[in-house]
Formats: structure tokens, sequence, C-alpha cells
């Protein structure tokens, strides 16, 4: 026997009240509404009723209709963007790893270095990125036109603002506010138009700075030799090599004992036994005057060392892209 108008109503209301997602409606809207559908084949049987039974019959089929359309639009609605996985959670399937976040190995090795100075009593000084000609090259005694400008290619954003190509105006502003002594460190981002396995357009750098009465040489040669040491290990030999730098006089590159080899000579240090890790120099005095302070009083040293450099020899890593990448499998290993 058909079922009653009413049953298929009740029907309706409960497999609605079922249904999951979309799909489901949709399915449903179809066994009802659709062309040969309960609710469509009930009015079409219509015809075949007693005639006095015909009005009423038609009216409930019509008001049912119209009741099961409102519903159907109403759920559509309510489940919109609900897929089929959603609904049917596998509670057996083991959870999804959460990736623990870590620190990039290049802001790891500059807080570590920062630690060592700010033990030895340096403050640490930041700066613009974006520098004026004069405190990225004419204070530190590198005129225009100068070849020593060509020592480190610039990125030029006008003819007198560069990107920084070293951390050092970040001293010569710390020296124009504040008097001797001065014993800062200055880290952050360089920038060189420079690209290969060892050189990237942009990397990190820490320079530091001590200005007071009586500085010499020898206090230069212990700091460093304290901080590398403390970089590395207390065994690690270090050697000082005379060099040039337009901002010290004298200048010298300090090299350590090459870490692959242990001084027999490898590719990584291009068979010296050596590896050069920073540059330093005794503050000449071109740069004291530059920000005016007494060079008949004062004396100090600086230095430089790139970050990225320091940590390929800690970790052995050959090739500086490697930090840029952002590939986790790499940086997850620090
Ligand atoms: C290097 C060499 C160096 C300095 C940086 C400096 C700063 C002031 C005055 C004098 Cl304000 N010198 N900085 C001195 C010697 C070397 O860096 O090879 N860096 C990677």
């Amino acid at each position: 026997m058909e079922k009653t108008i009413d049953q298929i109503r009740d029907d309706a209301l409960s497999e609605i009240e079922a249904a999951a997602t979309p799909d489901d409606i949709n399915a449903l809207s179809v066994r009802y509404l659709g062309r040969k559908g309960a609710i469509t084949r009930y009015l079409r049987n219509i015809s075949g009723l007693p005639a006095d039974q015909r009005p009423e019959a038609g009216q409930k089929a019509n008001q049912t209709k119209k009741l099961l359309e409102g519903l159907f639009d109403e759920r559509l609605e309510a489940l919109a963007g609900r897929t089929d996985s959603d609904s049917r959670i596998d509670v057996s399937l083991p959870g999804r790893a959460q990736a623990p976040g870590m620190l990039h190995p290049v802001t790891r090795i500059s807080r570590e270095i920062c630690e060592i100075f700010a033990g030895l009593g340096f403050d640490i000084a930041e700066g613009p990125e974006v520098e004026l000609d004069f405190y990225n090259f004419e204070a530190l005694n590198i005129p225009k036109n100068h070849p020593a400008r060509d020592m480190q290619d610039t990125f030029y954003v006008s003819d007198n603002i560069v990107l920084r190509t070293h951390t050092s105006p970040i001293q010569i502003r710390t020296m124009e506010k504040q008097k001797p002594p001065v014993r800062v460190v200055a880290p952050g981002k360089v920038y060189r138009c420079d690209s290969d396995l060892t050189h990237t357009p942009m990397f990190h750098q820490i320079e530091g700075l001590l200005v007071d009465k009586n500085i010499s040489f020898g206090d230069l040669k212990g700091i460093l030799t304290t901080v590398v040491h403390r970089i590395f290990d207390e065994k690690t030999s270090l050697r000082f090599r005379p060099s040039f730098f337009p901002f010290t006089e004298p200048s010298a590159e300090v090299d350590i004992l090459c870490v692959i080899c242990r001084g027999k000579g490898c590719r990584v240090c291009s068979h010296t036994g050596w590896l050069e890790i920073l540059g330093s120099g005794m503050v000449d005095p071109a740069v004291f005057d530059n920000v005016e302070y007494d060079k008949d009083k004062y004396t100090g040293f600086a230095f430089g060392m790139g970050m990225e450099r320091i940590a390929m020899l800690k970790y052995g890593i050959d090739d500086i892209r490697k930090f840029f990448e952002n590939d986790y499998r790499f940086l997850r290993q620090f």
C-alpha cells in the first residue's frame, strides 16, 4: 500500500535531521522532490482518488512539498562547506605530529656571541639597515671615489643612501651619542652585491668596539682570544695575521686552526691549515676625528665577523645559501 502524505513527511523530517553533509541533503531532495520522488509520485496519483478527496489531498501534498523545499534550503546553508570526511572522523588514526619551533641557527649564534660579549661588559646596540653614506663610508675613513669602496660591492638606494655593507655605522652612531669609555657590540643584517657558495646578498655580521684611555693591541688580542675560545673551544689555536682596513691601523685578521684537518691542509682551508674568522685592528685616528673624540687622549680597537661563516665552521655547513632556503630538514638540525 502507498504511504500517506503524513508518513512521507515524517520520514523526510527524520532523514533531514540525520543528514550530515550538503551531499546528503541533495540526495534527499532528489528522493522526495525529484521527477520520480515520493512527493512527485504522490501528487501524480491524486487524479486516481475519489473526486471529493482530491482537493484536500492536493492541498496537503503541496504544503508538504513547500515545507520540505524550505527545510532542504535551510539545512544546505547550515552545512555549507562540510564534506563527507568532516562528519566521519576515524578516531583510530594516529594524531598529526606538531613540529616544535626552534631558533634559526644564525639567531642562535648571534645570541651566543652577544652573551659572551655581554659577559665581558659590552653593551649591545642596533641601528638602521638603510644608511647614510656618511655613517657607512665617510666616517669610517672611506672617502668617495676611493678604491676601498670597491672592496664591498654596495647596493645604492640613492646618491648618498646605501644598504649598510657592515654594522660599523651603529658604532659610529654610538660614538656620536656617547663619550668614552665605549664598549659595544653591533649585530645585524648587512648587504653586499655578491652571490655564490660563500656569499649571499644579505648576511649577518657582528662588530665590536672598545674605546678608553690606554687601550693597546694587547687588549685586542686578549679579548678576541677569549671570545674565540668561548665560541669554539678552549683548545682552539688562533693566529693574528697582518692585514689592511681603511678604518683601523694597524689591522689584523684572526685565523683559527682548521677545524676539519687540524692544520694538515684540506679543501675547506684551501690547504693552508688555517681558517679566517674575523677582521680587527686599532681604531684609525681619522675615525676618532670624524666623531670628535680626542685622538691624543683615547685609543681603541674594533673587529667584525660574519655570523653565517662562524655557524658554517662550527656546524660543518658547506653552502651559505642553506641558511636562507627555509628548508625545515636543514633548519631542524641545530
Ligand atoms: C671584517 C672586518 C672589521 C672593524 C670591522 C670598525 C668599526 C669602527 C671603527 C673601526 Cl666604528 N673599525 N670595525 C674593524 C676592523 C675589521 O671587520 O672582515 N669583517 C667581516
